[in-house]
């Protein structure tokens, strides 16, 4: 952290830097996991974000990608298996003005934890969930999860899987998420400003990220492969606003690679948090009631 004055008198906005968001615990994921690319994307988002550390809480459930939290010096929280988007919701009503993340795999998103994000998404409390989707169980050694396209080979489908996957993005929009986006380690510039507008974003913010498993996934989902399948959207001239398109283009979930804002709410609607806290301003007795 750096803090400058312009004059000797009035001290500048504090400025963070990496160093202060990158915690002092060493990454134990594969040499190569998407992972790692999407915790640096993840740093320098917090850093253009200017908060710090402990204004902002982490929470994850269990996974390889649910470690992230402890690799930040953000308040980490890596809860159970599924059950990060309650508690994540539960700290964000107990403290409003903490910058709330929520990070897991597809497993622990669509699968154990799947029932708790419509509600999360209706609720719209001002909280980013990033799911790291790689498409595959990667902690418990590459069993099939609910985004494992189908046809492919796993311990817990060998000879092929015979189940459609779940779409995330078409999941989150179909339910009313004000802001959908996906993005690829790939990309890192691309994900770091995804996350950044994510966080921003004044409402349940879904960030997918196709994030590789070196060890368990498939070599068309590799780093190398996503920089030539990916087609950002700014670039297909898609407008954010439009949440028909967005669900339209949501559909080449699995076919095409597709990064950037499938949709942004317009018009944000008023949170989940900001009603309780104007409804705790209305019950205040006023100086003659008391
Ligand atoms: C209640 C419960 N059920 C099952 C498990 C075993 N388990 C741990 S992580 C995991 C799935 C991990 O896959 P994913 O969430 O996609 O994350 P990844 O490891 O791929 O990042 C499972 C089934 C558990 N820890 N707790
Ligand atoms: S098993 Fe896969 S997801 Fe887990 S750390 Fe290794 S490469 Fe990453």
């Amino acid at each position: 952290m750096s803090t400058t004055t312009d004059c000797g008198c009035q001290p500048t906005p504090a400025t963070y830097t990496v160093k202060d968001f990158r915690s002092n615990l060493k990454p134990i994921w594969c040499p190569g996991c998407g992972d790692y690319g999407v915790v640096t994307a993840l740093y320098r988002a917090l850093v253009n974000i200017g908060r710090p550390p402990h204004e902002i809480a982490f929470i994850s459930g269990i996974g390889c990608s649910s470690r992230i939290p402890g690799y930040t010096t953000a308040y980490g929280f890596n809860t159970v298996h599924g059950r990060a988007l309650p508690i994540a919701q539960g700290i964000k009503m107990a403290n409003p003005d903490l910058t709330v993340l929520v990070a897991g795999g597809d497993g622990d998103g669509f699968s154990i934890g799947g029932g708790h994000v419509p509600h999360a998404i209706r609720r719209n409390l001002d909280l980013t969930y990033i799911v790291m989707d790689n498409h595959i169980y990667g902690l418990t050694k590459g069993q099939l999860s609910p985004t494992t396209p189908r046809g492919s080979k796993t311990p817990t489908s060998s000879y092929g899987s015979i189940e459609e996957p779940v779409n995330p993005l078409l999941y989150v929009l179909a339910y009313g998420a004000g802001f959908v986006a996906q993005g690829v380690p790939a990309d890192m510039e691309g994900l770091a400003n995804l996350i950044e507008e994510a966080i921003r974003y004044p409402g349940f913010a879904f960030v997918n990220i196709q994030s590789p498993c070196i060890t368990f996934g498939e070599p068309d989902d590799q780093l190398k492969a996503q920089k030539t399948r990916m087609r950002k959207l700014a670039a297909e001239g898609h407008d954010p606003s439009n949440r028909l398109r967005a669900m339209e283009l949501a559909q080449a979930y699995g076919t095409e690679l597709y990064t950037g804002v499938f949709y942004r709410n317009p018009n944000p609607p008023i949170t989940y948090d900001q009603h309780i806290r104007d409804r705790q301003a209305e019950l205040q007795p006023t100086a003659a009631e008391e």
